[in-house]
Parts: C-alpha cells; structure tokens; sequence
C-alpha cells in the first residue's frame, strides 16, 4: 500500500516535470508584433539585397546626365548589337540579384517601341538601331531569362521631352500617357518566371526627379494600382514624399521603398526603416524610431562618378564598394543598388568587370567562409524557453531567434568559441518580420587581456556588419543596451575579412613621390555663392610630373540642381605642388533645405604617389530661400 503510493507521487512528479519541459520547449508564446512591420516584398529584397542597376540611353551617347528631351533619335545608334547578355551575365556572375534597367530616363526616350505618343513618339523604333526593329527591354528580358537573373525597370515620371514637344503635359494626359507606358512594359516584360507562368519584374524604380519647375501632379495612386495589377510581386521604389500619398496604414502602403536621402550608397546611421511625413517636405521624413510607416530604404549609387558611362571615369575601386559601399548599406540592414553603366558599344567595360569581379572575391573570401568552430557555444543573460534560447543565433534557420520575457529591454548574448579565433567582422541580425526594435548596442570580445569593448553603435535592422581591428579572442558578446520592445536576435556570427581589406598601420603611409590631399575635409558655401572652391595640394619632393582625379559627387544634393557635375584630371608639373578645383553652385528658387554633395580624390597617377586620409571634402549648400 505504501509502495503504491510512493509510485503514484513519483508519477505525479515526473509527469509534471515532463509537461513542463515540453510546455518550456514548445508552447512559450512569441513576443507579440511590434507595428509597424515589412510586408512579403520587403523581406523578399532583404533576403536578396544586391541589386545592379543600369543607366544606358540617349546620354549614353550625349555625354548627359539629364538630357534635355531635343536630342535627335538618330544620335542612338550603338556601332554593334547592345550586349544585354553580357550585362546579365556579367552581372550574374558578380553576384548580382536583379537587374533595374533605364528603359526611360528624364529626356524621355524609350528604349523599347512605345506606342504611347502616336503622333510625335521619341523611341527605339524611330533611331537607327537595328533599323528600327530594336526593343531593349526584349532583349534584357531574353537575357535575364537565359542568365537566370531578377529583372526591374526604371521608368522616369519626369519627362522631358512630353514636356517640350510631345504634347502630352497636362497633368491630366500626361498621367493617360504614363499609364499606357506603365501597362506596354509591365504586361509585356521581365524574366521568365515558371512557377508565376509569366514574365516577371520584380522591381519598379520610379525616380523623384523633376527638372521642370512646373511639373504635373502625378496620380501615383492610380500608377500604383496599374503596377500591382500586371506585377503583384513586384518591389515598388518611389522618393520617400510620393511614397506616402500610397498609404492607408503603417503595414499596407502600396509603395514599399523609399530614398536613402543620399546617393552615396549609404545608410543613414541609425537606419530606422520606419517613417513620418512632417509638412510637404520631402527631407522631412527621417526615418525615425517611432515612425508609422515602414519602408526600405535603399541604397544607391555609381559605380563611377555619374549614372551615365560619359568618359568613363572616376572609376570606385573594389575596396571602396566593399568598405564604403556594401558595408554602410547592407551592413546597415538595407539594400544597396550598384550602378554599372554600359559604353557606347552597349557593353560593360573589361575595366569595370575587373573591378566587379574583385568586388565579388572580397565578398566571397570575406563571408563565404565560416571561422566559427562547430564546437561554438551560446549562451544569454536570459531566455524566454528553450524554443528562444541563445542557442537559436548560430542555428543558421532565419526563423528562430533568442528573446526574452517581454518587459527585458537589455541583455547580452555570447558565443564562446572554445579556442582562440582572429577575426575583424563581427555579423548580427534582428527578426524584423516581428518589427524592428533595439535602438543600441555594444560588442565585447575577450581578448588574453579578459572582456574589451570592441564596437558600439545604434539599430541593427535586417542586418549589422561592422569591421573593426583585427583581434584574437575566444569569445564575443552582444549586449543590447537599449530596445523599443524585447529584442529579438536570430544571428550572430565572426567573419575574417581579405587581406586587402584588413585594418593595418600601412594605410595611409605616403608613397615616395608624395601624397595628394584636400585642403579641408567640410566647407559651408551659400546657394547664391554661384562657385565654391577646395585647394588640392601635393605632399612630398618629386621629380616627376604627377596628376590626381577630382570629382563631384553627390549627397543629399544631386547634380544639375544644386551643382554642376564635374570631373577633370588635375596636373602638377615638376614644382607645383597646389592647384585649385572650382564647382558651379546652382542659385535654384526651391525651397529644398540645406543640401550637401562631396569632392573627392582618385587615382593618382605619374609616380609612386598615394592620396593622404583628407580625400573627401563635404560641401553643404545652404539654402537661401528656407
Ligand atoms: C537620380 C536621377 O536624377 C539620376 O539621373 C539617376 O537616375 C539616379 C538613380 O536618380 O535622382
């Protein structure tokens, strides 16, 4: 009897434990979503972040940034056929996700036959090329198909041409013309996607410029509609004001994209994906802990000075895109979208794709390769159940995560690696799809010298890359030292960047026949100064003639309206050792704000010369009519 009962009461403990244990592992609620949170397409470019964009047209052949809508279609004439293959393949093997391709920029020439202006049309069916019979949104979608490469259109809003000759420019005909141009390219073109049946384009840039001071109203509500109709899937970019007028609540806004507020490739820092509209003004809307709206930012940029080929120049070198591109875009948990314009022979240049392809190694050789032992252990300050535990940041499945009870806004997440490990990256990312939350965080690493703050800094996003000294430890933590709602935490990990790109006391060193460098690293010049000037000076004793590249470019401040677009190779002969690089400051009557825009040096050339650490000057021009 006594035996009986002592059984029963073991049952009854085990049971409980083991209802526990299961009731621990498996049924501990989620935290709940913390609003406003990424729809389906958002999350589908976060996964697929690397976009290549292709700025090829009538200013390829002009030597423009923006043409002016005059142009002769006859000055369209590629010597040979234009290499959409090569783009896709090019762009493939460099590791590329999509392709947005100009099928229409600000002057209004559109590379395939639109039929939208049937009395005046301005197309590819009306130059030269392939006597008429050339359609580039065809062939790339051909291209991208048998490439297996995404495909994305840009189609400017702004049209200059309609504007001054087309005949298309009020408001209203000029938003029936846009829809009928929207409904020739979407229903029409893309890659081939089998699952869907249909060709697909997965991206719809829609740039915020307008050069004409009086432009149409653009309906982009009714634009919007028409894209989702003929492209459900597909990724809609509008400048952050437009991007609004699409909203009906944080999570359903029917753009999903909005401008990084720069065109340097870059996030802001801290990148919240999270906005207010604030007044009519488009710079208004930072990206703001609280903000209602969530969009993508994303990042853009050239891979030379200018969108359009031009001369070529001013060329980003492969460390530059790695370090000050992908790593302040991606790294900061946003898309990055690379510019890499075709020549006038409709090709990209060996002289790019050397650069792509190095650009591409270091990526490879960087986070391609795991230097976490599988031995790895992790560990948390706290845990929300086994189904959250530390364990769920090295578990390489992006749906689970480590979280903690809802009222922990702080804690600390470790990885101990068991031996010591030489590393200078250091990878981390939140699970957005449940809203983005921690405001600040800290790295530690422990060294032989014990636990070292290694890195502090604010958001992570999608994701959060940062590359400091390389050091040796056998362990890292991850201290969330401040968050909205209970951080949630799906990875965490070490990486070794290349060689190239390893932080050493080297840098800088200045070569044997000097070092180039900028008088000043900020400059505060008025819109109505009309010209500011920076002094390029030259370090060093030489004897041989020596020459530096200079160059424009822009910030939150694009060219043609706050500046002119320059770029010229400055010579100094033997002896000289400063010249001068002047811009034309454009006088506009917008009221635009405070904007800013970047000279910078490159390429030196003649010697064993090097450019010293001022090789980038910021010139903000103050607005006047503010
Ligand atoms: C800008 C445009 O004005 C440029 O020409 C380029 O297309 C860039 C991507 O967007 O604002």
């Amino acid at each position: 009897m006594k035996k009986k009962y002592l059984y029963t009461i073991l049952f009854v403990i085990v049971a409980v434990v083991a209802i526990n244990f299961v009731k621990n592992r498996y049924s501990v609620e989620a935290p709940a979503p913390f609003h406003p949170l990424p729809n389906e397409r958002q999350m589908y470019y976060l996964h697929a972040p690397h976009a290549a964009f292709i700025h090829y047209g009538m200013n390829t052949y002009t030597n423009k940034e923006w043409g002016s809508g005059y142009e002769d279609v006859a000055m369209f004439n590629p010597p040979k056929e234009v290499n959409t293959d090569q783009w896709a393949e090019v762009l493939k093997e460099c590791g590329f996700d999509r392709i947005v391709f100009t099928g229409k920029h600000h002057d209004g020439f559109c590379l395939w036959p639109s039929e939208a202006n049937k009395v005046n049309p301005h197309t590819i069916a009306q130059s030269p090329y392939k006597n008429g019979e050339g359609d580039l949104f065809e062939q790339l979608s051909e291209s991208c198909t048998k490439h297996e490469i995404d495909m994305g259109v840009y189609l400017s809003p702004w049209d200059a041409y309609e504007e001054h000759i087309g005949g298309n420019y009020t408001s209203e005909l000029y938003n029936d013309f846009y829809v009928i141009q929207l409904n020739e390219v979407l229903s029409k073109y893309g890659r081939y996607n089998e699952k869907l049946g249909r060709r697909e384009i997965v991206e719809i840039w829609l740039d915020g410029a307008t050069g004409s001071n009086n432009p149409p109203v653009y309906d982009f509500n009714r634009f919007t509609d028409v894209m989702r109709q003929h492209q459900p899937t597909a990724y809609i970019w509008i400048d952050a004001l437009r991007a609004f007028q699409t909203c009906v609540s944080g999570d359903t806004c029917k753009v999903d994209g909005a401008w990084a507020m720069n065109e340097k490739g870059q996030a802001p820092d801290p990148c919240w994906n999270k906005m207010d509209i604030d007044g009519e003004n488009t710079d208004a809307c930072k990206n703001k802990p609280n903000g209602e709206y969530f969009f993508l930012l994303e990042a853009d940029v050239s891979i030379r000075n200018g969108w359009f080929y031009g001369d070529g120049g001013g060329l980003k070198s492969a460390v530059d895109l790695f370090k000050e591109r992908y790593m302040k875009s991606i790294g900061r948990g946003i898309p990055l979208i690379l510019n890499i314009p075709p020549d006038k022979n409709g090709e990209i240049t060996e002289e790019y794709i050397a650069v792509l392809k190095k650009y591409k190694e270091y990526l490879d050789t960087t986070f391609g390769i795991n230097i976490m032992p599988n031995a790895t252990k992790a560990s948390a300050t706290e845990e929300r159940g086994r189904r959250f535990s530390a364990d769920m940041v090295a578990d390489n499945d992006y749906d689970t995560y480590w979280t903690m009870s809802d009222s922990s806004l702080t804690g600390s997440v470790t990885l101990e690696f068991g031996e010591k490990i030489k590393f200078d990256i250091v990878q981390f990312q939140e699970y957005i799809p449940l809203g983005q939350r921690v405001e600040t965080w800290s790295i530690d690493v422990k060294t032989e010298n014990g636990w070292e703050e290694y890195a502090t800094g604010s958001t992570i996003g999608y994701k959060r890359i940062i590359q400091g000294k390389l050091v040796e430890a056998d362990a890292v933590r991850l201290n969330i030292t401040s968050s909205l709602a209970v951080p949630l935490i799906n990875s965490f990990a070490i990486f070794r960047s290349h060689p190239d790109l390893t932080e050493s006391d080297s840098e800088n060193v200045q070569g044997a026949d000097g070092e180039f460098s900028l008088s000043e690293s900020f400059v505060k010049v008025k819109e109505t100064d009309g010209k500011m000037s920076v002094k390029v000076t030259l370090n060093g004793g030489s004897d041989k003639e020596l020459s530096v590249y200079v160059a424009t470019v822009p910030g939150t401040g694009v060219q043609g309206k706050v500046y002119q677009d320059k770029t010229t190779t400055l010579t100094f002969p033997v002896g000289i050792r400063e010249q001068e690089f002047v811009v034309d400051i454009i006088n506009n009557q917008n009221n635009e704000g405070d904007k800013d825009f970047y000279i910078q040096l490159l390429n030196p050339q003649g010697g064993d010369v090097t450019i010293g650490k001022t090789s980038t000057i910021r010139v903000l021009v103050e607005d006047d009519e503010k």
